[in-house]
């Protein structure tokens, strides 16, 4: 039985990463940091709050981190934690490069010091070809990132490579695109979306207030995507992967498959921050633009090649955007049934 270390095991990747790890017979240690809320609803959606192993530490505590490798043989490592919402790293820049670069270099260290055979794999993000400079994107696309998130981001994923060729460490990055479900958190937009549109249908809610609806993205489904996670560090080679579908919609390209499936079907009018979205059924404006939820500066459009994970990996995604998009909003329908 192999024994993996996940950090943010109670966020959205973190619980389906652990269900599948479980499912493949591994020991799963979950480094969590303490909350005054329950923050476990993941896991429980899961069912797997029991069948893991919680230690709370932090990214940005190294003895934490040492802790936890003292304490078990650990064999693989994923590194999920971070903070994770690109508008939230324009409000506080300094903790999300505490967390997501810094946060990354002390567990590498960490290994480095204690055991060089732990193999470590890196959630790197597609936020890092930020205002893109190809049309689409790969492992040999440049970077050019536009947020603290993707800065921190490329921080991470520059010390992972540095590791693994200064210290012959089995150090990879995923470089994942946008991926959904029921568990991603409400204020990513898609999710954001489709629980607004549940309340709206259940006479809760009145409109869903949106940013940027032009924004572009290549979206998946998480449990497609921790699969290509796993797959990455049993390669016989360390190498960085590009995670995506391939395909790119536009935000308002969301809310308009995500609408039909509330039975709602929307007329777009108006340009700009005068736009709306109306229900054609009740003939009522459901979707407005609220410039406040535009950032400082906004990656407009991504779509990623992920043809190098389909050769070496042999991964491909099995969910498409219609049924990723039902699937969330079946599930946020069931809390008004
Ligand atoms: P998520 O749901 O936000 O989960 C992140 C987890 O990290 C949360 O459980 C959070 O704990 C934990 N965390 C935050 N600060 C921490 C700290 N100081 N110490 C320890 N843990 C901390 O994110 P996700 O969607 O699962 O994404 C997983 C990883 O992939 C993240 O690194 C993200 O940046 C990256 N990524 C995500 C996507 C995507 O589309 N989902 C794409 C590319 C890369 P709390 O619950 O206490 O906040
Ligand atoms: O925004 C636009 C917004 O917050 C998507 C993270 O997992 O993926 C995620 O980052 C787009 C942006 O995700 C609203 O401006 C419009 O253009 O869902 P999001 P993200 O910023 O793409 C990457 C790959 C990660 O690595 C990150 O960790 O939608 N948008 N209106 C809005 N976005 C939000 N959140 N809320 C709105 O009202």
């Amino acid at each position: 039985m192999k024994t993996a270390l996940i950090t943010g095991i109670a966020g959205q990747d973190g619980s389906y990463l652990a269900k599948l790890l479980l499912k493949k017979n591994y020991k799963v240690i979950g480094l969590d940091r303490r909350s005054s809320r329950d923050d476990r609803w993941r896991l429980e959606y899961l069912d797997i709050r029991n069948k893991v192993t919680i230690e709370y530490a932090d990214l940005t505590e190294i003895n934490s981190i040492y802790r936890i490798f003292k304490k078990y043989k650990i064999e693989e490592v994923y590194n999920l934690g971070a903070q994770s919402f690109v508008a939230s790293s324009f409000l506080t820049p300094i903790t999300t490069c505490d967390v997501n670069a810094l946060g990354t270099l002390r567990i590498l260290e960490v290994i480095k010091d204690l055991d060089k055979s732990i193999k470590f794999y890196q959630a790197s993000s597609s936020e890092m070809y930020g205002k893109v400079l190809q049309k689409k994107q790969n492992e040999k696309t440049p970077f050019n990132p536009i947020s603290p998130y993707a800065v921190s981001k490329l921080f991470s994923y520059y010390i992972t490579k540095n590791y693994r060729e200064s210290y012959d460490m089995f150090a990879c990055n995923g470089i994942l695109f946008n991926h959904e479900s029921p568990l991603r958190g409400e204020e990513f937009v898609t999710r954001k979306i489709t629980t607004t549109l549940a309340e709206i249908s259940a006479g809760k809610s009145k409109c869903l207030y949106l940013g940027n609806i032009n924004s572009k993205r290549d979206w998946g489904y998480a449990g497609d995507y921790v699969e290509a996670i796993w797959k990455i560090l049993q390669q016989k080679k360390p190498l960085d992967y590009v995670i995506s579908t391939g395909k790119t919609y536009s935000v308002k390209e969301f809310v308009t498959l995500a609408a039909s499936f509330f039975g709602m079907k929307i007329i777009w009018k108006g340009r700009g921050y005068e736009e709306v979205g109306i229900d054609k059924k009740s003939n009522r404006v459901i979707i407005k633009i609220d410039k406040k939820l535009y950032r400082p500066a906004e990656v407009s459009y991504l779509v990623g090649d992920a043809s190098k994970a389909k050769r070496d990996l042999k991964w491909k995604p099995k969910i498409n955007l219609y049924n990723l998009v039902k699937m969330m909003c079946e599930a946020d329908a069931k809390k008004y049934k």
